[in-house]
C-alpha cells in the first residue's frame, strides 16, 4: 500500500486531533447503534493518534482490553465523484476496526500495526456539510490473530510457573497490549484511475525494474528517475497497462549506492496521462540501490560483509504508549547514532512507516518483523493450523507490500520465538509444514532479501522453525534466565550453541536478543544481577563471542530502552533490559557500547572469510533459502 502523498493530483487531509471516545466493555455499542446517531452522551476526549491506555488512565483505561468507540466530524473538500475517490487511510488500529460514515458502514479491517484504506466516496456529504466518522476499535486477540491472544478456556499448560494467565492484562508476550488508533487517520482524494502500487528493484549496475499497478483503465504511464539536484537521470518509454499492471526497466548511469554511510535515495516519479496527454496522477516513490546477499554463509551488503550492531526495540513511550511520536523517533535515531549502532529490529511488530522513512534517510538497517510473537499451535494436524496460517500469511503480505521499497530493510522476520510457552503441538510435521509454507510465502513475494527465523533456546539447533529460513536469529539469556550471575558459564553455553547451529545449518547466525534487567543507579563491585556493572559485563561477554565468529551476522542488544509490560511478579512495572531508560537517559551500558562500537569496521572485518579481500558479491548469491 502506497504511503499517503500530497501533490497536484492527490489531496491529503490529516484528521489528527481530539476525538470523542467511549470504551465499550459490555459490547453494547453495536446493539445500541452508536454508529448511527453518534456516541451516547458520556464520552471522553482522546488524542488521535495515541494508545488509549495511559492518556485515559484515570478514566479506567490503563489496563483496558476491549472495544473503544471513536467519533469525529469533518467537512470534505469538494470533488467530482465520477473522477475521484475519497479514501480513509488508517495507519494502524490495534487490533481490528470497523468504520461508519454518517451512519453507513464503510468496512472493517483486522490486524494491528499495519495500514488499511476504505472507500468513503458514496457516503460522504459534500457542499460544506458536516460528516460524522465513527470508528470502533477492538484490541482483543485470539488464538487465530497475529499476534495471538490468550485462550481463556485452555488448560494450564506446562506448570512452569510463568503462566501467561498470571499477567495482567493477559498476553502471550511481555510488551504492553496497547489499544486504539495508534497511527494517523487521514483522508485522501485520489483519481479513480490511479497508481495503486509501485515496486522498485535496482541492481548494483544501475538497472532498475519498476512494477506499477493501477486501478481503472485507459491511462498511459511513464517513469522518470530523479536524483535530487542532478534532476532526471533516466526515463522509461510510455507504458501501457495490461490487467492493471506494467513493468519497465531503466538504466541509471554510474549509480550512487545506498549504504549506512551513504544513504543515497532516488525517486521513481510515476505519472499517468489520459488520452489528451493531461497528467491525471503522480506518485514519487523513494528508493535506494543496494544489494543484500548471502554467500558462503556470510551476510553481505553491496558485496561487503555486513555486521549488524544494534538493538531490538519497542514502540513504547510514556503517555502516547505505542502512538505515533515523531520527536521521540528522531531522538531514538540520534541515540542509536551516538552509541554507534547501525541497525535495529522492529521487534515484535511492524513499526510506523515514518520510522522506516527515517531509517532510509539516516542510514540505518532494519530487520522487519510481523507481529507473530510467541506462536502457539492449536493442534498436531496441519489442516487445523489453516486459520492461523492464513492470518500469518496475510500479515506478511501486508508488511512486504508496505515496506518492499525501503532500502533500509535487510531481512524479513516472519516471527519471534515460536513456542515460547513450551505448549504441545510444536516439534512435529504440522509445525514444520507451517514454517516451510510461511517462509516460501515470503520468498514468493520478495527474493531480494533473506528471511530470518528468530528462536529461543528450548529446542536449540533442533528447532523445527530453523529449517526453512536463510538466516538464524537467536534470543539467548545465559547469565540471566539460566546460569544467573555466572558469565563464565554463560559464555561457554553461548559459544557451544552458536557453533552447533553453524555446524548444522551453515547459514549466518546472529544474536538477535541478549540482555539483563538493570536498575539505573544500582552499582556493585562484583557480578551482581540488576546493577549497571552487570549489564556492562554481560554485554561485553556476548559481544566478544559474536564479534569473533566469522559466521555471526550481528549482535542486537535487548533492548534499546526500558518498556512497559503487563503486570507480573517478574517485572517491576517495566522490562528494565534497556540500555536507555524509558525516558531515554543512558545507563552505564550505553557508554560501554559507544566505546565498543567505535571499532565496528574492525569488528566487521572479522566476518570476512579468511584470505578474501575486495567485493564478495557475484551474480548467484541471492538468498537461496537453503
Ligand atoms: C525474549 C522476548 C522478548 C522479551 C525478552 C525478555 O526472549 O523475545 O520479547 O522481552 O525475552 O526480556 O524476557
Amino acid at each position: 500500500m502506497l504511503f499517503p502523498q500530497q501533490n497536484e493530483n492527490r489531496t491529503l487531509l490529516d484528521l489528527s486531533g481530539f476525538w470523542k471516545f467511549r470504551p465499550d466493555p459490555d459490547d453494547a455499542g453495536r446493539n445500541e447503534a452508536w454508529f448511527s446517531e453518534g456516541l451516547p452522551e458520556e464520552t471522553s476526549l482522546i488524542a488521535v493518534p495515541g494508545a488509549w491506555n495511559e492518556q485515559l488512565a484515570e478514566s479506567g483505561l490503563k489496563n483496558y482490553v476491549g472495544c473503544g468507540w471513536y467519533e469525529t466530524t469533518f467537512v470534505s473538500p469538494r470533488f467530482d465523484r465520477t473522477a475521484n475517490r475519497l479514501l480513509l487511510r488508517v495507519g494502524a488500529a490495534d487490533h481490528r476496526a470497523t468504520v461508519w460514515l454518517n451512519g453507513t458502514p464503510c468496512g472493517s479491517h483486522e490486524g494491528g500495526y499495519l495500514p488499511f484504506e476504505l472507500d468513503l466516496t458514496e457516503s460522504v456529504h459534500l457542499e460544506g456539510a458536516s460528516n460524522r466518522l465513527v470508528v470502533c476499535v477492538d484490541s482483543r486477540l485470539t488464538m487465530e490473530t497475529i499476534p495471538q491472544g490468550i485462550d481463556p478456556g485452555a488448560a494450564p499448560y506446562n506448570g512452569s510457573g510463568y503462566d501467561r494467565r498470571h499477567l495482567f492484562p493477559p498476553t502471550r508476550f511481555d510488551f504492553f497490549p496497547y489499544g486504539g488508533l495508534t497511527r494517523p487517520v487521514q483522508l485522501l482524494i485520489v483519481p479513480v484511475n490511479r497508481i495503486a502500487s509501485i515496486a522498485v528493484q535496482g541492481s548494483l549496475a544501475g538497472r532498475v525494474e519498476i512494477t506499477i499497478g493501477v486501478t481503472g483503465s485507459g491511462a498511459v504511464g511513464a517513469v522518470e528517475i530523479n536524483d535530487g539536484d542532478r534532476g532526471c537521470v533516466a526515463r522509461s518509454v510510455d507504458l501501457v497497462f495490461v490487467d492493471g499492471k506494467a513493468v519497465c526497466v531503466v538504466d541509471i548511469p554510474n549509480p550512487r549506492l545506498w549504504s549506512p554511510s551513504t544513504p543515497h535515495l532516488y525517486a521513481a516519479v510515476v505519472r499517468l496521462r489520459d488520452s489528451s496527454g493531461t497528467v491525471t496522477d503522480r506518485y514519487d516513490q523513494p528508493f535506494g540501490i543496494r544489494e543484500v546477499a548471502i554467500k558462503g554463509g556470510i551476510l553481505l551488503l553491496n558485496g561487503e560483509p555486513l555486521y549488524l550492531a544494534g538493538f531490538g526495540k519497542h514502540e513504547d513511550f510514556p503517555i502516547v504508549g505505542r502512538g505515533q511520536f515523531r520527536p521521540a523517533y528522531l531522538r531514538d535515531f540520534e541515540l542509536m547514532r551516538w552509541v554507534g549502532a547501525n541497525s535495529f529490529r522492529t521487534s515484535h511488530y511492524p513499526y510506523d512507516e515514518e520510522v522506516l522513512h527515517l531509517a532510509d534517510r539516516l542510514g540505518f538497517l532494519v530487520i522487519d518483523e510481523v507481529a507473530a510473537v510467541s506462536l502457539g499451535f492449536p493442534s498436531d494436524r496441519f489442516e487445523d493450523l489453516a486459520p492461523l496460517l492464513d492470518a500469518h500469511r496475510q500479515a506478511l503480505t501486508d508488511l512486504i507490500e508496505r515496506d518492499r521499497n525501503h532500502p533500509c530493510v535487510v531481512a524479513w522476520s516472519p516471527m519471534n520465538e515460536p513456542n515460547l510457552w513450551s505448549e504441545p503441538h510444536y516439534q512435529n510435521d504440522a509445525s514444520r509444514r507451517y514454517f516451510q509454507t510461511l517462509f516460501d510465502h515470503v520468498r514468493s513475494l520478495d527474493t531480494t532479501r533473506p528471511t530470518i527465523a528468530i528462536t529461543m533456546g528450548v529446542f536449540s539447533a533442533e528447532d523445527v522453525a530453523l529449517e526453512a529460513c536463510d538466516m538464524i536469529g537467536i534470543n539467548r539469556y545465559f547469565g540471566w534466565y539460566t546460569e544467573p550471575g555466572d558469565l563464565a558459564r554463560a559464555r561457554v553455553s553461548l559459544e557451544k550453541e552458536m557453533d552447533a547451529l553453524h555446524e548444522r545449518y551453515r547459514r549466518p547466525v546472529m544474536i538477535t536478543e541478549c540482555g539483563v534487567d538493570t536498575m539505573e543507579g544500582y552499582h556493585a563491585t562484583t557480578a551482581q544481577m540488576f546493577t549497571e556493572e552487570y549489564q556492562i559485563e554481560f554485554l561485553r561477554t556476548y559481544a566478544s563471542v559474536a564479534d569473533h565468529k566469522p559466521f555471526c551476522a550481528g549482535f542486537h542488544v535487548w533492548n534499546f530502552a526500558d518498556f512497559l509490560t503487563p503486570q507480573h511478579y517478574r517485572r517491576v512495572v517495566l522490562n528494565k533490559k534497556g540500555v536507555f531508560t524509558r525516558e531515554r537517559n543512558p545507563k552505564g551500558a550505553a557508554f560501554f557500547l559507544r566505546e565498543h562500537w567505535r571499532s565496528l569496521s574492525r569488528i566487521a572485518a572479522n566476518h570476512r572469510p579468511k584470505g578474501q579481500s575486495g567485493s564478495l558479491l557475484v551474480e548467484d548469491v541471492k538468498p537461496s533459502g537453503k
